[in-house]
Formats: C-alpha cells, structure tokens, sequence
C-alpha cells in the first residue's frame, strides 16, 4: 500500500467518530418474537458499561445515545445517575432521544395529535428531553415521530403539519445556543397509510420553520427501496441542512441490520458525498455519525464492534476517491474514468492501513479478536442471565 494512501487513510480515521445507541445493547425483537440474549444489557448502567467497552476497544465511540423513557426513568433526575455512568465506564451521553411514542396517550400520535392534552404532554416530555441534554452536555436532542395514520380520511393531514411546525418551533426556543434538534423522518411503520414526517422534504420544511439550529437526520434504513439515499445527502449538504445519521441496513423495511451488511456500496456512496463536499468547499461538514441497530440474532457486543470496524472501513476507503480526478472526469463527461475513480477506492483494502493506525494509538489491531479474549462476554453473561431470563424486555 503506497504511503500516501495510508496516510489518507490515517488522516480520515482521525475524524471519525461514530455514537452508540443505548438500545442496541438490550434485548429485543420483532413483534412475531423475542429471543433473548443473556448477556444483554438490563439495565442504564450495563448499556454504559457495554458502550464503553466497544469504545475501548475501538476507540472511536467516546459517546452513546440515550432514549429518554428507556435510560432516564426518573426523567430530568436521572441525570446525576447518569453522569456517574459517563465517569465510571469512560463513554459520555450523545443524543439525547425523546420518546414520543410509546406512552398509551400516544396511540394516535404526539405533536400531530388531535387532543390538545396530549399534544401538551409531548411538548412537556420535550422540554424535559432539552433539559436532561443540557444537565448531561448533549449537544443533539433527536426526535422520531411515529405519528401518522393507518386509513385514509382518518387525519387531517394538513392540520398535524401545522401542529408539528407549531411544536418543533416552540421546542427549539428552549434550545440552548450550542444545542441542536435534529428530525428525522421515516416513510412507514408503525403508521401505514401516511406518516406526518415520511421524507427528507418534509423533515426539511419543518426544521426550517423551527429555527436555525434544527437539522435533518437520515436514517438510511427509512427509505423506499430504490431510494437514491447519498442524492439527499448531497442536497441537506449543499443546504447546510445535514444533521446527522442513524446508520443500519436493510433490504426490505427498517430492517435495523448491521450496517454495511447488505449494501456497503451504498454507503460509501453517502461517505464520498461528504468527503467531496468537503473537499469542494473545504468546509468541514459538522454531522454527528449514529448507529440505530436492532441485533436481534447477533450477539449484541460483537454485532457493535463489527459495525464500527465496518463503519471505519467505508469512511477510510471513501477517502481514497481522488477528488481532483473525479472532478476532472466529471467536467469532461469522462464516464467511465468518473466511475472508475470511485471504484477504485472502493476496491482498495484499507484493513491493513486502518490496523496501523489502531496500533498507532495504541488500541488492539483486532477488535474484535481483543473482545474475544477479554473474558467480558463470559462476565456479562454469568452476571445477567438470571436478569435477562425474565426479563422480556422492550418495543423494537
Ligand atoms: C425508529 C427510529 C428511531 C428509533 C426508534 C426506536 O424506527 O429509527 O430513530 O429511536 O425506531
Ligand atoms: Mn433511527
Ligand atoms: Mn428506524
């Protein structure tokens, strides 16, 4: 591998960093089953414990998501609990995820939802959100709305449009000035007939008529199918409007699989777009790189550090595109050299590159061989079987 290349290599990995969800290290499922897992994380503390182990091993996790209902149980209280978490297993709080959708109340929706009440109890479950990011750091406050309908003529859809602008908007005067609310959107599930924020257009109208620090998030796994995900890259990029990503994959639905797993093409095609980006305007593109996976088969921990190591390896070889050449072709109408250069540096094996710079900084060339030899799962598992054997634990 010529030095340069390495050096590239080495030059990407230095800036990437990529946040764990809290949620994928507990137990869950699809709704036709559960199959548990023993060692899964049980509670708040043994998903911070889990996080920070990925992030020693990795190095590139220092933070993890939380989901507001499922780590803060005591709400704005339990962000004291929560800051000892962050100090005693080396990883801190990321985003911060309201859950606007699991609660009874809920069941025809939050911000778009025609009860008044209840519309207010989202927007006090919001405010709360704010405030537990504050106490705890988080830059991000990320919202998913599951609210939507499952039959037509059932909701006023351009109504729940005004509600949700009117709620986003007040929610982001809560926001501190280093705060940021990120939306994401999702075409379908749980609501199958329409869904009040189902693409990046309509995530896009709606953070904009929230205020200046509201931005897009892109969960690649909440597209139709032949969506071209890194067109709707380039364009949030090119309007400043790119928040962040929850990375999984899938082939059919929001399969929640392991990212790079069925289409690693595709999302190096979305790396290239910010590299070229960057490359064009030489601006850093500030986007936060999140993990939203469900492994439901693969053992949690090792389903994790495969994801990271994929996550790496697509960042890194997406860095290798030569940016000059490829502008170059593009000018010209040169097809198949513009296709050319970005297959090349998909082709190119960064694996050694990307072991030396793990030694670099003194981190275990193998991740995953290091987990296997460190005895946690054999701990984790002895700790929390007799948990987790009753425990039938959680949505998803
Ligand atoms: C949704 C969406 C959200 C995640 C929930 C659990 O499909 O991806 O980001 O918080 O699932
Ligand atoms: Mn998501
Ligand atoms: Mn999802």
């Amino acid at each position: 591998m010529g030095s340069s290349t390495s050096d590239k290599v080495f030059a990407a990995l230095e800036t990437f960093r990529i946040e764990l969800p809290s949620w994928g290290f507990a137990n869950t499922g699809t709704r036709f089953g559960k199959f548990i897992q023993l060692a899964a994380a049980t509670t708040t503390e043994e998903k911070f414990s889990d996080a920070g182990q990925v992030h020693l091993l990795t190095g590139v996790c220092p933070t993890v998501a939380l989901h507001v209902l499922w780590d803060c149980p005591a709400g704005v209280q339990s962000t004291d609990e929560i800051r000892r978490f962050a100090s005693r297993y080396a990883v801190a709080p990321g985003s911060i995820n309201p859950n606007l959708f699991q609660d009874q109340e809920y069941k025809y929706g939050s911000f778009g939802n025609p009860d008044e009440a209840i519309r207010q109890r989202a927007m006090q479950h919001t405010k709360d959100s704010i405030e537990i990011a504050r106490r705890l750091n988080s830059r991000d406050i990320s919202f998913w709305f599951a609210d939507g309908s499952n039959y037509p003529g059932t909701a006023n859809i351009r109504q729940r449009k005004e509600w949700f602008t009117d709620g986003l908007k007040t929610a982001h005067q809560q926001l501190s000035p280093d705060q940021r609310m990120l939306v994401e959107y999702k075409p379908f599930e749980p609501a199958f007939y329409h869904t009040d924020v189902a693409d990046w257009g309509m995530a896009l109208l709606l953070s904009r008529a929230a205020g200046r620090q509201a931005k897009v998030l892109v969960d690649t796994g909440h597209h139709y199918a032949a969506q071209n995900i890194e067109q709707i890259v380039a364009w949030l990029l090119s309007e400043n409007m790119l928040g962040g990503f929850h990375f999984n994959d899938r082939r059919y639905a929001d399969d929640d699989l392991t990212m790079g797993s069925i289409d690693p093409y595709q999302v190096f095609r979305i790396f290239h777009e910010i590299h070229f980006f960057e490359w064009e305007t030489g601006q850093r593109a500030d986007i936060a790189y999140m993990v939203d996976q469900s492994h439901n088969l693969k053992g949690k921990m090792e389903a994790m550090i495969q994801t990271v190591t994929m996550a790496q390896q697509l960042f890194a070889k997406a860095a290798l595109v030569d940016a000059k050449k490829l502008a170059t072709a593009q000018k010209n109408c040169n097809l198949v050299d513009a296709e050319s250069v970005l297959q090349d540096a998909f082709a190119t094996d960064v694996r050694p590159a990307i072991q030396e710079w793990r030694e670099s900084k003194g981190l275990p060339k193998d991740p995953m061989e290091a987990f296997r030899q460190s005895g946690y799962l054999e701990r984790i598992t002895k700790e929390r079987a007799v948990k987790n054997s009753h425990n039938v634990s959680s949505y998803a």
